[in-house]
């Protein structure tokens, strides 16, 4: 039995990767943070009772700011394949906690090669690290592709941009089978809930559900090449499975601006909402509707509001990935198509945003949480 190490596990593409891996047979560990609250939902119906006899799902508290740490977990599991998706993932928080940020996603990563090279398990060990279209930040060409050059834009691109390189430094000198996924914006259901595809979702449901008055938006014209994170994960795996490790853009080939995607999913919602028989109207919404590039948001659906707070302060405007090699070398295809995925993650929120509503028609009021 194959046996993988997965940081990060307890995100949205940490949570994919362990399902699809546990299918596959594998045996699978992840690395989880301590925290002062739980913090396993997306792997909870995963998740095996510590009680049980053989199990294949193991979480063990660590953190990429601890090299100790890393270094007890990988001797004591003896990895065949590690996939180091933990991160500070989130663009716009990395303008604030900039040295965090490069500390786990920059450090973290070669204290990972390094722990591995230290145990003995370079030539054993299959590593995967998670890199990023934030490396192209301010983009020299149109489409990017794997010899695209760089110029990330916030202090995450550039701490990733120090991972994917002592990535290619560790393959090189030591022979390490290390390579770089430079994967293109991918979201879910699972995604987390402050970045962009699902704070609509979630916002315009709530909105909707009258749980929240309004959704409030950043700069609504930026582009993303926006796939769904079970198509991306196959393809983490599908790197590691090759006879020499190299490093692969995975993008769907196709751009949206985030206006776009509001739309979709208020278009979503609007079908849902009819059918459920409440009219739009009582939604009492509309009003960012602006210049010519008004997408088909109808007057009446869901207000949605430019706040300059949501402005970043070096904005990636436009991204598109070129995943050529990945499909002619490796046979990828990406198989959900983003309207497909905006659909699911609608349905999702709007099942909460109902639960939510009727527990509070029926006096349990509980707060939603519009952190965003
Ligand atoms: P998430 O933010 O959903 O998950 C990040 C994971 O990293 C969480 O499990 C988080 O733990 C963990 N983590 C955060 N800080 C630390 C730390 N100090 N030590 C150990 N673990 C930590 O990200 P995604 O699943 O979306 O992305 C996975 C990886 O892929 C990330 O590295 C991201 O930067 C990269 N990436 C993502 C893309 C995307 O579009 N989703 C595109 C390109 C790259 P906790 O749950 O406790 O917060
Ligand atoms: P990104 O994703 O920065 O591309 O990083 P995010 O969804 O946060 O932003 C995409 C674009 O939408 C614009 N935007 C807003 N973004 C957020 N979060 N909130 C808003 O209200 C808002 N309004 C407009 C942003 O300015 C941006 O242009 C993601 C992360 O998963 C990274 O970890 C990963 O490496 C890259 O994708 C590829």
């Amino acid at each position: 039995m194959k046996k993988a190490l997965i940081t990060g596990v307890t995100g949205q593409d940490g949570s994919y990767l362990a399902e699809f891996l546990l299918e596959k047979g594998y045996e699978v560990h992840g690395i989880k943070r301590r925290a002062s609250s739980f913090n396993t939902q997306r792997v909870d119906h995963v998740y095996q009772d510590p009680h049980v006899e053989n199990k294949n799902f193991i979480l063990h508290y660590g953190d990429l700011t601890d090299a100790s740490n890393l270094t007890r977990i990988l001797q004591e599991v003896q990895p065949d394949e590690v996939y180091n998706l933990g991160a500070q993932s989130h663009v716009a928080v990395s303008f604030e906690v900039p040295e965090y940020t490069a500390d786990v996603d920059g450090i973290g990563t070669l204290r990972l090669l390094e722990a591995i090279r230290l145990l003995g398990m370079e030539k054993k060990v299959k590593f995967y690290q998670a890199s990023t279209s934030e490396l192209f930040g301010k983009v020299q060409e149109i489409p990017q592709n794997e010899s695209t050059p760089f110029y990330p834009r916030s202090p995450y691109g550039v701490a990733k941009l120090y991972a994917y390189w002592i990535v290619v430094n560790y393959r090189e000198s030591y022979g390490m089978y290390a390579c770089n996924g430079i994967l293109f914006n991918h979201e879910s259901p699972r995604r987390g809930e402050t970045f962009v595809t699902r704070k609509i979702t979630r916002g315009i449901s709530n909105v909707a559900q009258g749980l929240e008055k309004c959704l409030y938006m950043g700069n609504m014209d930026a582009l993303r090449d926006w796939g769904h994170s079970r198509d991306y994960v196959r393809m983490q795996w599908m790197m590691l499975q090759q006879d020499a490790p190299e490093d692969f853009v995975i993008a769907t080939g196709v751009q949206h601006s985030v206006r776009q995607f509001v739309e979709w999913s208020a278009n979503e919602l609007g079908v849902t909402l009819r059918f459920e028989g409440s009219g739009v109207e009582e939604i009492g919404i509309v009003d960012a509707i602006e210049g010519d590039k008004a997408p088909a948001l109808k007057l009446g659906d869901v207000v949605v509001r430019v706040d300059p707070r949501y402005f970043r302060p070096a904005e990636v405007e436009t991204l598109l990935g070129d995943p050529t090699k990945a499909k002619e070398n490796l046979g990828w295809i990406p198989e959900i198509t983003v309207q497909e995925m905006c659909a699911e993650m609608v349905a999702e929120d709007l099942k909460v945003a109902q639960r939510h509503a009727f527990l509070k028609e029926n006096g349990y009021d509980m707060p939603v949480c519009i952190e965003n």
